[in-house]
């Protein structure tokens, strides 16, 4: 196991369409297992491969109380099969767009489908933080960010602030 870099946006990475897997193999497990210990270590409640310079279409996600058990689920080319009518919106954040948050507007229900970190397809009918982090990670394979979901005002607002606090970090 190992903890991966998580990068930060604006960044060329977050931007790219990711690659289905062929199957979970030993390779796609470890990755599954990095990345949880990166999400745990970062107290993210997802992530996704591309977060991490990997162009797969591999999420982790555990939104278990941080006082319960963990409930760590490893998804592999997730699909959205069903969402509801009824929409909902609630702020996120994201690993990549560190300490920024804004409210996005998402179906309230959805029904995906997956293969497990043991290679079997499973469908999960889901709600609520659950359902949101996983549209949320979904989006993060496509290349989409949650500031993508605001106006192109609020968007940039956030994209150049960190922009600039990254040079301020390592001036170039
Ligand atoms: O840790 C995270 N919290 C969160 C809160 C609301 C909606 C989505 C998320 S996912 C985010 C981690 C992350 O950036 N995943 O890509
Ligand atoms: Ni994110």
């Amino acid at each position: 196991m190992a903890t991966l870099t998580i990068i930060v946006a604006p960044d060329p990475r977050l931007k790219i369409t990711a690659e289905a897997v062929a199957s979970v193999d030993d390779d796609v497990r470890g990755l599954m297992d990095d990345m949880l210990e990166t999400m745990h270590a970062a107290n993210g409640v997802g992530l996704a491969a591309p977060q991490v310079g990997v162009a797969k279409r591999v999420i982790v996600i555990d939104v278990s109380n941080p006082d319960d058990p963990p409930q760590p689920m490893r998804l592999a080319n997730p699909e959205i099969v069903w969402e509801s009518e009824e929409m909902v919106g609630a702020e996120e954040g994201c690993l990549s767009l560190p300490e920024h948050y804004a409210d996005v507007t998402r179906p309230e229900r959805i029904r995906v489908r997956y293969l497990d970190g043991d290679n079997q397809p499973c469908e999960q009918e889901a709600d609520g933080l659950l359902a949101r982090c996983i549209q949320h990670e979904i989006d993060h394979l496509d290349g989409t960010l949650f500031v993508d979901h605001l106006s192109s005002l609020k968007r940039n607002i956030i994209l150049r602030k960190l922009s600039k606090s990254r040079k301020q970090l390592a001036p170039a």
